[in-house]
């Protein structure tokens, strides 16, 4: 049959089509209410019922999901606004012809962007769907179609499984009846969810015929997801899903280049993993195929798509949502929170909480691609050292691997590396180096034991025909690991092991690992199949899957690098961070360029090549909330800048800013001009001294939070929002950023700034720096900020623990440690410490640390060590000071013993008490009598 009769006959077939489908819904409601699938339920859940009881009553809540009632195609099936169109050509590009072929509406609007010319009429054959039938936790049923649909291998019949997981979340895959199709698997697996009793906080609705479900928040009616506006397609690879959005504030769906908010005006994000500096419209090197949404009365909920094919979101202004997926299946989880804190706990419960990080590497690290020796490399430490610069872990790039070769060291330049290492060691210092996965296979056998070893192992990835797959990265020509082969993962831990033994690293750091290849696919090319060239390609730098990477024909374990490219990175991570375990018994350091939902259980992540500009600067804000949300709260951006020179204004500002990133490396790229610390003019330096100093001494503080975010899934460096759901202002900020719940920071992200606008929520804030406070209504303030200064405010009713800072992590953590306290406008405050040795496994876990609770109130501050292992045992509480104090106290007691070192100032009602030394491990009293 020509292309062109076949047209025909389709035209014909879906025009019939549809008359049948309007006839068909025209009848039923003559005969009364749209008939819901839960009519035929004879057992209902609480919730179900109440929805069932809701459908029943002709669904008051105005937002309409009954079938339209007149109109054919061409009239009211096309007319929705412009914002409500779903693009009906997202696969390709069709004329008018072609769009109604298809059964579509063909409008055409002024201008090229924007709404879909050619878009789905209101109703479009779809999947039919069977009755539902109870499960152990949920339901089931079965979806399938009269006719394909217009895409090549299409699937024709479906499994809807709906699980009840939780109160809060609801889990709902779409696969194939028929055939196994590509699930993703997260190393570790899924914990299984235990049915809590608590209430379930969503109700679900489905549309029959077309199958469409809806997602209604139960407290409040609110649809959180609504996917009966646009038809679900599940062919081979291509998977396409819709849904409403319950408001425009949207999070999440990196990595991009982006704000906070993503732009729903027409805009498409990929989640395709790539070696790509950070520019606007481009897929990075992570995917998190997950949302949050932030509803309109400070609720919040999420939804996590668990897929790892080539993803491409459309976003448009109704607001509407489009996911597309090259393969997998469709598996939904919806997070109803009710809060955004809720939310995170519960994605967190199902791609797992971030692990605890070693104390030390919140310290500060200094790092270059360029420092092009051993010597060179412990000079920089000791220029540090001799700045009075904190510096906890010194890096090496690429300059140190003898031919690029990973596991190597380079035995002219770098021959003393193992007594480079032992000499930070004694020094209380750290070293980390880097790893890329790529292994050298161009070397005569018996010379590269890596490549010998795999080969005989057989770790590494196949090309289509069953050889290894060979790309082109650093060293030349190399094989890739393949970390979804248990033999693999134990091959890497031998080579780390044997590396260790010459170079004992405290960490390792895991770049390149999207995979990132120099040739497009492999050295000889891909084949030309279905995999390499799909029916369609989402938008990736490049434009096609393979560009800068393996060909997705490639062979792993688990399945093809099609399937599961974007789990390079997490895979890796996983065999690292175990591999690190194993080889050191002690807590694993791994930073990954390369991300995946569940990366945070072994790895932080950088946000990769950022140019040192202003621009990069201020979106560094927004990437690394981001990861927050991720799960991954080990986060940083390269301090200064890596591409590109710095100037020492930026650098300054930057290193402000990067003393409150959760994590904090100065990192820069080979050709440009340099950047450590010490570099600078005498002002630039002691601004940047004065921003380490002020982040060692709050390391306690940091530390505590990543207690939380590994035991409880909290954040660490935190947006507005989800600390002040309520206030409106806090929707959109992105500037300024919060330490969990009690520190807001508002740098500088403007060259020649001296001052600057920080919104302060409602209530009393005081400056870190000496203690003012500020009484606001929830208002923008016009705070200085010369050019020594980054603003961070203490949140009333809050206690900090600080120490006295060092050089390094090694001597802070002998320091005296002193609390700030910020009291309330009633006069309390409450905070807390976690600690313990800082490197050791499992501490938590094994109750082998210390907690202590603060409490002030009525003129006085307890200490209640609730948990001791004797970790605190010979330090001491050194001094607090007290924000918020009215009055001069008459004097003040320490353990019911008269203090003298104290001063209080009137104008800023701070008091401050110093030369106390009360042991952390007993309780302790501070009075002051006013
Ligand atoms: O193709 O190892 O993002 O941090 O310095 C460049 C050299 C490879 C990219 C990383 C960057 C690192 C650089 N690497």
């Amino acid at each position: 049959m020509s292309s062109g009769s076949t047209g025909a006959v389709l035209l014909l077939l879906a025009f019939s089509l549809l008359a049948c489908l309007c006839l068909h819904y025209v009848s039923r409601l003559e005969s009364g209410p749209v008939r819901w699938v839960h009519d035929e339920q004879r057992e209902l859940s609480a919730h179900q019922r109440l929805v069932y009881e809701a459908a029943g009553r002709q669904n008051t809540s105005g937002r309409a999901v009954h079938p339209q009632t007149s109109g054919v195609y061409g009239d009211r099936e096309c007319t929705m606004a412009p914002e409500a169109r779903f693009d009906c050509g997202r696969d390709r590009s069709l004329t008018r012809g072609e769009c109604e072929g298809r059964g579509c509406c063909y409008a055409p609007l002024a201008g090229s962007a924007g709404p879909p010319w050619c878009f789905y009429p209101r109703l479009y054959p779809g999947y039919t769907m069977g009755p539902l039938t109870p499960t152990a936790r949920g339901q089931t049923a079965s979806l399938t179609r009269r006719q394909p649909s217009y895409l090549p291998r299409d699937v024709s019949s479906l499994r809807l499984e709906v699980t009840e997981e939780t109160a809060g979340c609801l889990h709902l895959t779409l696969k194939d009846a028929a055939s196994q199709r590509y699930e993703v698997h997260l190393p570790g697996g899924i914990p299984e969810s235990r049915a809590d009793n608590q209430s379930v906080l969503y109700a679900t609705e489905y549309r029959s015929d077309p199958f469409g479900f809806i997602v209604r928040r139960r407290s409040n009616g609110r649809v959180i997801m609504n996917t009966t506006v646009a038809p679900l397609l599940f062919a081979d690879q291509y998977l396409q899903l819709s849904t409403t959005l319950a408001s425009s504030l949207v999070s999440g769906l990196g990595e991009h280049y982006t704000s906070i908010l993503l732009d729903l005006n027409w805009t498409s994000l990929t989640l395709w993993n790539r070696d790509m500096a950070p520019h606007a419209d481009a897929n990075l090197y992570g995917s998190h195929p997950f949302y949050v949404v932030q509803e309109d009365d400070g609720f919040a909920h999420g939804v996590f798509l668990l897929n790892s094919n080539a993803i491409e979101v459309m976003l448009q202004p109704a607001p509407a949502l489009t996911w597309v997926s090259t393969g997998g299946i469709l598996d939904l989880y919806i997070f109803l929170g009710p809060d955004a804190h809720s939310v995170i706990r519960q994605y967190l419960s199902i791609i797992g909480r971030p692990m605890m990080p070693p104390y030390w590497s919140l310290g500060f690290h200094l790092c270059r691609w360029g420092y092009t020796t051993s010597n060179t490399t412990r000079r920089v430490a000791q220029r540090m050292h001799d700045a009075n610069l904190p510096l906890d872990v010194q890096w090496n790039d690429l300059d140190y691997a003898n031919k690029r070769r990973v596991f190597t060291f380079d035995p002219w330049r770098f021959g003393d590396l193992p007594e480079t290492v032992d000499g930070f060691h004694q020094r209380g210092m750290k070293y980390i180096l880097i790893l890329d996965p790529g292994i050298s296979s161009t070397g005569a056998p018996g010379t590269y034991p890596p490549f010998d070893d795999g080969l005989k192992r057989d770790v590494f990835i196949k090309n289509a025909t069953g050889g290894i797959l060979i790309g082109k990265v650093w060293p030349g020509p190399t094989a890739f690991p393949d970390f979804t082969n248990p033999e693999t993962r134990q091959w890497w831990e031998d080579c780390i092991r044997a590396f260790y033994a010459k170079v004992p690293v405290d960490g390792l750091w895991i770049d390149m690992n999207e995979p990132a290849s120099f040739v497009q696919g492999s050295v000889e090319g891909c084949p030309d199949s279905d995999l390499e060239n799909p029916p369609y390609t989402p938008k990736v730098v490049g434009g096609r899957l393979n560009s800068g990477t393996l060909c997705m024909s490639a062979q792993q374990k688990a399945s093809s690098h099609y399937n599961l490219h974007n789990l390079y990175g997490l895979t890796e991570a996983h065999a690292t961070h175990s591999a690190l375990l194993a080889v050191r018994r002690k807590r694993p350091f791994v930073l990954s360029r390369s991300s995946y939902p569940g990366i945070g259980r072994f790895s932080g992540v950088w946000t990769g090549d950022v140019r040192s500009d202003w621009e990069q600067l201020r979106l560094s804000v927004p990437a690394v909330l981001q990861f927050g949300l991720f799960g991954v709260p080990l986060v940083g951006a390269d301090v200064c800048g890596f591409e590109g020179d710095t100037t020492e204004e930026l650098c300054v500002r930057w290193m402000q800013l990067g003393a409150f990133y959760p994590f904090m490396r100065n990192h820069n790229d080979k050709p440009n001009a340099p950047q450590e610390p010490y570099v600078f003019g005498q002002k630039a330096q002691a601004a940047m001294r004065t921003a380490l100093n002020l982040r060692y001494s709050l390391l306690p503080f940091l530390y505590t939070l990543f207690h939380h975010a590994h035991t409880s899934a909290d954040t660490v460096a935190r947006p507005l929002f989800m600390e002040f759901p309520t206030d409106p202002n806090c929707q959109t900020i992105d500037r300024q950023f919060l330490w969990g719940s009690s520190l807001l920071i508002s740098p500088v992200l403007e060259p020649g700034a001296v001052e600057l606008a920080a919104y302060l929520p409602a209530g009393t804030w005081y400056s870190l720096h000496d203690g003012r406070p500020f009484y606001s209504g929830g208002q923008y303030l016009l705070l200085e900020a010369p050019l020594d200064t980054i603003n961070v405010h203490v949140r009333e009713g809050h206690v900090i623990p600080q120490q006295e800072p060092a050089l390094t992590t090694t001597a802070s953590r002998g320091n005296p440690f002193f609390l700030t306290v910020a009291l309330s406008a009633g006069g309390w405050a409450r905070g807390d410490l976690f600690w313990d040795d800082g490197e050791s496994l499992d501490t938590f876990e094994t109750q082998n640390y210390c907690y202590v609770v603060f409490i002030a109130g009525q003129s006085q501050v307890v200490s209640e060590p609730v948990d001791l292992n004797g970790a605190l045992d010979g330090l001491v509480l050194g001094g607090l000071q007290v924000f918020g104090v009215p009055s001069p106290p008459r004097f003040v007691l320490a353990n019911g013993e008269e203090v003298r070192d104290v001063t209080y100032r009137a104008d800023t009602e701070v008091l401050t008490v110093t030369n106390l030394a009360l042991p952390m491990s007993e309780v302790f009293t501070v009075q002051w009598a006013l």
